[in-house]
């Protein structure tokens, strides 16, 4: 999977009264909108999966709807392009007031959007995106952080997990939100939060930056636009995340009568239908990976199944075992079964070939009937 991550870019910005006489809009208003515009054109040359926007999206509450209109065309053939794009809210676009509407619920109404208001965590493709919008006392987040991140985590099922959240951490190097703003509550620290994360994007210092917390990466990617002079001197970034689709680990539970019981309890027979059951799925998962220009994964045509142990099943078993082995040819164009079994070769006749050992590093193989078309 691959992520853009961006923070901090401030739509709705004005300054200095210079108007652009084509639109009649503050220049520097438009300023800031090229600045995301450039990053959307980043998100579809690197054909990202995920545009993580972590907070301050908007510079305030009532943006000129100008933005909202710009904003919301570009992320319509976004979203026509199956990017998904999540928006967590910072304290410059959360409102202190509960009769205000937040500017980014407008563009939750589309397709693919996810506006992220209050903690959750909304799942991409196997992947928990944890989310810890700005508070709307935002001076309090120290404090509030914590029990935010646990509401955030309590709808996350996956091990596999991201935070995203708007907040000063106080290990960050000094941006202009800190120094120039009024912040005048006491900063997160970094070791609030819990290092199970993949990574953490993180929003509201307008400088990149990356830091590391046990091992986990930390990242601010900054502001897209200068936003005051303290910026002056700061390179822009937006950034790339590519997150390896490899599953590390596979919990497999055998169950009985729907009940979850440890696989001694199981007879022989039991165990080789068990055994049957996970090379049927895991050979159905190797046939299904995506064909990508990075992954050019083999085409699976043909599958062999090497029995071992079908001599523990009964003949009903056996009879179970050859109509599964009979739907897989629905997925591959030719399976081959080897085994020791008669009751087998008795059941596929007329597609049975026999190996014969002829001298030692040499096989000559029999057919007995007619062979497939
Ligand atoms: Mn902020």
């Amino acid at each position: 999977m691959k992520i853009l991550q961006t923070a901090d870019n401030h739509l709705g910005e004005t300054a200095y009264s210079r108007i652009d006489p084509s639109t009649g809009l503050n220049a520097r208003g438009l300023d800031f909108l090229d600045s995301f515009q450039n990053i959307l054109e980043v998100a579809s040359k690197e054909r990202v999966d995920v545009l993580l926007v972590v907070g301050d999206f908007f510079t305030r509450v009532n943006p000129h709807p100008r933005y909202l209109l710009e904003v919301m065309k570009d992320l319509k053939k976004l979203s026509k392009a199956n990017v998904v794009t999540i928006f967590v809210s910072g304290n410059h676009e959360t409102p202190k007031m509960v009769t205000t509407v937040n500017p980014l619920s407008l563009l939750g109404q589309m397709d693919n959007v996810y506006v992220v208001l209050e903690p959750t965590s909304i799942e991409i493709d196997g992947i928990d995106f944890v989310c810890v919008p700005a508070p709307p006392v935002f001076d309090e987040i120290k404090d509030l952080f914590t029990p935010l991140l646990q509401k955030a985590l309590k709808d996350s099922k996956s091990e596999r997990k991201i935070l995203a959240a708007h907040l000063p951490l106080g290990q960050a190097i000094i941006s202009s939100e800190r120094t120039l703003e009024s912040f005048i509550g006491e900063c997160v620290d970094i070791k609030q939060i819990p290092n199970k994360f993949m990574y953490t994007a993180l929003g509201h210092m307008h400088r990149f930056q990356q830091l590391d917390q046990e091992g986990m990466p930390v990242i601010y990617s900054g502001s897209s636009e200068r936003y005051q002079w303290g910026e002056e001197h700061d390179d822009k970034f937006a950034v790339l995340i590519d997150i390896e689709d490899k599953v590390e680990t596979l919990n497999v539970a055998a169950t009985m009568a729907g009940e979850v019981r440890p696989i001694h309890y199981f007879s022989e027979g039991q165990k080789t239908r068990i055994n049957m059951a996970l090379r049927v799925a895991i050979s159905r998962i190797l046939s299904k990976l995506p064909q990508t220009e990075e992954h050019a994964y083999a085409i699976m045509q043909t599958l062999f199944i090497d029995e071992g142990d079908f001599g523990s099943l009964d003949e009903s078993g056996i009879r179970d075992a050859v109509s599964i082995i009979r739907n897989l040819t629905k997925e591959f164009d030719r399976v081959i079964l080897i085994s020791h079994v008669p009751t087998i070769r008795e059941i596929f006749q007329g597609y049975v070939l026999e190996v014969v050992k002829t001298r030692p590093e040499e096989s000559v193989v029999k057919t007995f009937g007619a062979l497939p078309e």
